[in-house]
């Protein structure tokens, strides 16, 4: 979440008139920027996490835990704390290995609930980074609670269980609803309060022309009713227009029915995000990340509870997309085309539909068939110079209307900066961004954000994510590695994902052959790159042999289970774990790293394999076995203190003696 601007935005009717003006000086943004940027060269190799909290308040006495509202308080406390300026931590001392780290930055998020964490500065190009990573995660888990009421956590959950029941599981208490959600479940007051939260919420439901629906399949116990009709909704309100919305069958049967933005913005993730030493570099990345974005959701997966009941879904992805989902009527294709310009077949947070680079490799095969693209935007972009395959990219994140306006920006059209542009660019929530370097700043060059993971329990799992990706991205550089895969197939694993265990039950489409028809099969071969990562992008040394003809894309992919993704299959996919691996015996890597990365590595083959259980798995667990639970699907608040405050033991115990240390992690088979 970057700087948040002021002014004052248009609410929707106005907006929309101003719609057109917005897009096409965004575009002229992001030309006038493309010029500048393409040939920007040899960028710093950095990368960054970003880690999102829940704020939770535990009152031990009630044995309630409640969502804390304070945010804006915790984030001006920080703000104002000298010591965190001064590279200390302003705490307990425990942080000694911290000296000359930067201190953490923290950042608002769309729920009032939530805070954001990013490094003090980008992890660099060395080894030596990554093994700070984990202890980084916990320093900023530290400076955030040392800013907060003693009762209050960051917890990395990814949703709060009872978020939305009537319980007051909100601290402090506002009942709904409110003129911007319209919400009959949550009130205005959950999301913050800044002026582009409330804007975005309220546009997004007067564009669509109804509040947004999530229906997320029920998880069936032996004793929860059949059907099941959610008895959270209420059918005879009659405060807003919108209440209308039930009673024209929103809630589904057999479905936890949810109404409001705050149900999926207020989901936590693991966000990394890498620049590239170039634009051709970052390009590749882009594509080559994208098909993994599904896989390593499943294998994040940490959200079975939705508005207190067990879903029959692990992962947050799609609930987001609903949450956020604009789309009219026409749009979505439930109302022939009179007003509005095409059909759109995704919402705008949802996996991504184009490929970039300008790889020999990608064929158009490999294409979306279903690309939605302005043309006339496409044109602009032609006619200034991008190649064709760029300007399909940003013409189709252009198909979407922007949502926050400030009257205050339409005065006068500044190509130094990006506003515009970043406006469409940030609300096109694709599992993968291709970020522009900003305008006005030099130091900063081509970047891409994988978005998909789930954030983690702990701060080991976080870390071991981030590494792990960021390791990927070094195989792919220093390999060439191909991944390519249809976009559709892509699409449908993001769905597959989604199901409950998918990380053990499901099968994915995955290329079979990551060396494609260039590099060489044993990765392993290449040289070493010396002691820091290698961004080279064409390391393949050897002369590659001839090509045989290409065969049909079909042959390329088969559907393989996670396990054989990330840990290989005999006579098939080598594997993830064992590519990164191939990597790190072609660098030269200190005996005490590898041991340390070794461990991140085991996480995952583990997970993979179901040695070790996802966090959703665990949340299951949790619940099924306590007293209370009635195998109703019921997450009972009971059940929720218990769960908030063994999450928060854990991650608080993890912190001070460095050990993994629980159930999650202790390797239990299912
Ligand atoms: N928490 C989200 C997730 O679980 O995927 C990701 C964060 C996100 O997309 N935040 C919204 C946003 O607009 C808040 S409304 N972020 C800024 C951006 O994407 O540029």
């Amino acid at each position: 979440m970057g700087l948040l601007a002021l002014g004052t935005a248009l609410e929707w009717p106005e907006a929309k008139k101003k719609a057109d003006q917005v897009r096409q000086w965004g575009i002229e943004q992001l030309l006038a920027n493309w010029r500048r940027a393409k040939g920007k060269e040899r960028d710093a190799l950095l990368w960054g996490d970003e880690v999102e909290y829940l704020v939770v308040a535990l009152d031990d006495a009630a044995k309630k835990a409640r969502l804390s509202l304070a945010q804006a308080e915790i984030l001006k406390s920080l703000a104002r704390d000298e010591a965190l300026w001064t590279g200390g931590s302003g705490s307990d001392g425990e942080h000694g290995d911290h000296v000359g780290e930067k201190p953490p930055h923290f950042h608002p998020e769309f729920g009032r609930f939530m805070l954001e964490a990013t490094p003090g500065e980008p992890w660099g190009i060395g080894f030596k980074d990554l093994l700070k990573v984990e202890s980084n995660m916990k320093w900023r888990r530290e400076v955030a609670k040392a800013h907060m009421a003693p009762n209050e956590s960051p917890i990395t959950l990814t949703t709060f269980p009872r978020l939305g029941t009537k319980d007051d599981y909100i601290q402090p208490y506002y009942p709904p609803s409110g003129p911007a959600l319209r919400s009959q479940f949550v009130p205005d007051e959950i999301a913050n309060p800044h002026i582009r939260f409330p804007t975005l919420a309220a546009n997004i439901r007067s564009r669509r022309g109804r509040k947004v629906e999530l229906n997320v399949p029920v998880f069936k116990d032996q004793n929860t009713p059949s059907p099941f009709k959610d008895p959270t909704v209420n059918y005879d309100l009659h405060q807003w227009p919108e209440d209308a919305d039930v009673r024209n069958g929103a809630a589904k049967d057999d479905h936890v029915y949810m109404d409001a933005m705050a149900f999926g913005m207020g989901s936590c993730c693991l966000q990394i995000t890498f620049q590239a030493k170039n634009m051709t570099e970052g390009r590749k990345l882009y594509d080559q990340l994208s098909p993994l974005g599904p896989i390593l959701l499943a294998l994040t997966a940490a959200t079975p509870i939705y508005k207190g009941f067990l879903v029959d879904t692990d992962v947050r992805w799609n609930q987001i997309g609903a949450a956020v989902d604009d789309r009219t009527p026409e749009e979505l294709g439930e109302a022939p085309l009179k007003n509005d310009r095409w059909r759109i077949p995704k919402s705008r947070y949802a996996s991504n539909s184009t490929y970039i680079s300008q790889d020999p490799r990608l064929r158009k095969e490999y294409l979306d068939p279903d690309l939605v693209v302005d043309e006339d935007i496409k044109k602009k972009l032609i006619d200034g110079g991008m190649d064709d395959q760029l300007a399909t990219h940003f013409a189709h994140l252009f198909i979407r209307d922007p949502l926050v306006i400030f009257s205050e920006d339409l005065e006068e059209l500044d190509l130094h900066k990006g506003d515009h542009f970043e406006n469409l660019q940030s609300t096109n929530w694709q599992h993968m961004r291709f970020k522009p370097p900003p305008s006005d700043k030099d130091d900063i060059g081509w970047r891409v954000e994988f978005r998909s993971m789930e954030i983690q329990i702990t701060d080991f799992e976080n870390a071991a994510f981030s590494i792990f990706i960021v390791l990927i991205t070094r195989a792919i550089l220093s390999f060439d590695l191909n991944f390519y895969l249809p976009i559709p197939r892509t699409t449908e694993n993001m769905e597959t994902a989604h199901a409950r265990n998918a990380v053990l039950d499901s099968k994915f489409y995955f290329r079979k052959d990551p060396f494609g028809r260039r590099a060489p099969r044993h990765a392993a071969q290449h040289s070493s790159h010396g002691s820091t990562f290698s961004s080279t992008t064409s390391s393949a040394v050897n002369t590659p042999p001839p090509s045989p003809p290409l065969g049909p894309v079909e042959t390329e992919y088969e559907l393989m289970t996670i396990a054989e993704i990330v840990n290989g299959c005999p006579d098939g996919f080598p594997g993830l774990i064992p590519l990164v691996e191939s990597y790190l015996n072609s660098v030269n890597v200190d005996v005490e790293t590898r041991c340390f990365l070794a461990s991140y590595l085991d996480l995952i083959r583990k997970r993979a394999d179901g040695t070790l259980w996802t966090g959703a798995k665990w949340i299951r667990e949790f619940v099924a076995k306590h007293p209370s639970y009635k195998h109703d699907s019921v997450v009972s608040e009971e059940i929720t203190y218990d769960l908030v405050k063994a999450v928060e033991e854990v991650t608080a115990k993890e912190g001070k003696n460095g050990s993994i240390g629980w159930e999650l992690l202790r390797g239990r088979k299912n």
